[in-house]
């Protein structure tokens, strides 16, 4: 039993002429607060922005996969080595998920990644920033992990079943991916002075990506033009604006970078009693669409590396098609 099993579902398929009912009906179970399911009649525009936001979601993950992966085989331990390797598995099970969240939606997992290759989709703009040293490691995990928790928790709640359902599981394993981050620089951070320093330089060149990762602010000049905020906190997708969540996670991490007795690389973060908040120095959004528009230190190599791999694995695929389709003729003759 799902959302809104309860009541009578106006299924897509019987309702596709009558979009003011179709908009009645959806608009009646966003105001109460239920999921909408993949049979349920919705409007185009909110079938459409799931699909943006899954597939560049699903996207992120399976790219987000490479930059770690570049620190399995020069993990400084057998147990960092065998962790690390189960941590860049979860993402690629996050991946998965995600597309088959989208798929419900009645779009083609083969369209959306010919869409990842071709760049006519994004995936999140810190994967475009190389992984310099073992600290990094731990700095993705702390900081990066730690935005994307931010960012996905309020997910599990978002008014599309099939994507919220998903998270729950993802948030779970991020979670893991977060402490496992922080432990690393735990260790470097208490070690020697070439370690500590080795931490202390991941934290300053991931800080400030981490927070270009929730996108641009709602209001002023930096906005996106057109944002798409509004809207989707209407449709119950968003639940936080950009700059709320933006402003949660520096909350959430300050205190974790003095535990760590790292500093971030912000002068003018300072406690504001009277907001009962972190402030934050200016982000340089310019540098964000700037990677946004393919411009970042790793984009060529992501997506060239990412468009390999799919070439590569053509035999994968054809070997699972030609396998599925012999156990369905044989289904068939008995
Ligand atoms: N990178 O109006 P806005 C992870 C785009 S974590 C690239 O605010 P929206 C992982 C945005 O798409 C990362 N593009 O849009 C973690 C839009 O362009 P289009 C993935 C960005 O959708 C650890 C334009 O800027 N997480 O996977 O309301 C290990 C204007 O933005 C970014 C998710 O995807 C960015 N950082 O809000 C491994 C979470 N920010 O599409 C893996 C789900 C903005 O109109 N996604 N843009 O051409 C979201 O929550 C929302 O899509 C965002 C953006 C908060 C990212």
């Amino acid at each position: 039993m799902y959302g809104n099993d309860f009541g009578e579902p106006l299924n897509a398929a019987e309702t596709s002429d009558y979009t003011d009912v179709v908009q009645e009906y959806f608009d009646g179970l966003i105001g109460a607060d239920k999921r909408i399911e993949p049979r349920d009649a919705m409007p185009e525009g909110y079938r459409k922005t799931l699909i943006r936001q899954i597939a560049q979601h699903a996207h992120s993950e399976i790219i987000g996969m490479q930059p770690e992966a570049n620190w399995i085989s020069r993990a400084p331990s057998l147990r960092r080595k065998a962790i690390l390797m189960a941590k860049v598995q979860d993402e690629a099970g996050h991946g998965l998920y995600l597309y088959s969240a989208a798929e419900t939606l009645g779009v083609d997992r083969e369209e959306l990644l010919d869409k990842l290759h071709n760049g006519q989709q994004k995936y999140s703009s810190i994967f475009n920033y190389p992984t310099l040293t073992w600290a990094d490691a731990g700095a993705i995990g702390w900081l990066v992990d730690g935005a994307a928790i931010m960012n996905q928790v309020p997910l599990c709640r978002c008014s599309y079943g099939p994507y919220a359902r998903a998270m729950i599981r993802v948030c779970k394993e991020e979670s893991f991916h977060q402490r496992q981050g922080f432990e690393i620089l735990w260790t470097l951070s208490n070690g020697t002075e070439a370690q500590k320093a080795m931490a202390q330089d991941a934290a300053n060149r991931w800080w400030w990506p981490s927070l270009m990762m929730f996108g641009p602010p709602d209001t002023g000049e930096a906005a996106a033009p057109g944002g798409h905020t509004e809207q989707n906190m209407a449709w119950g997708i968003k639940r936080f604006s950009n700059d709320d969540l933006r402003q949660k996670f520096v909350d959430m991490t300050v205190p974790q970078a003095q535990k760590l007795g790292l500093t971030l690389p912000d002068p003018d973060l300072a406690w504001n009693e009277e907001r009962g908040h972190w402030d934050f120095g200016p982000i340089d959004w310019d540098e964000f669409w700037r990677v946004l528009k393919g411009d970042g230190p790793c984009n060529e190599q992501r997506i060239t590396h990412r468009r390999t791999a799919h070439e590569d694995g053509a035999w994968v695929r054809e070997a699972a098609n030609a396998y599925a389709a012999k156990a369905a003729a044989k289904q068939e003759v008995a």
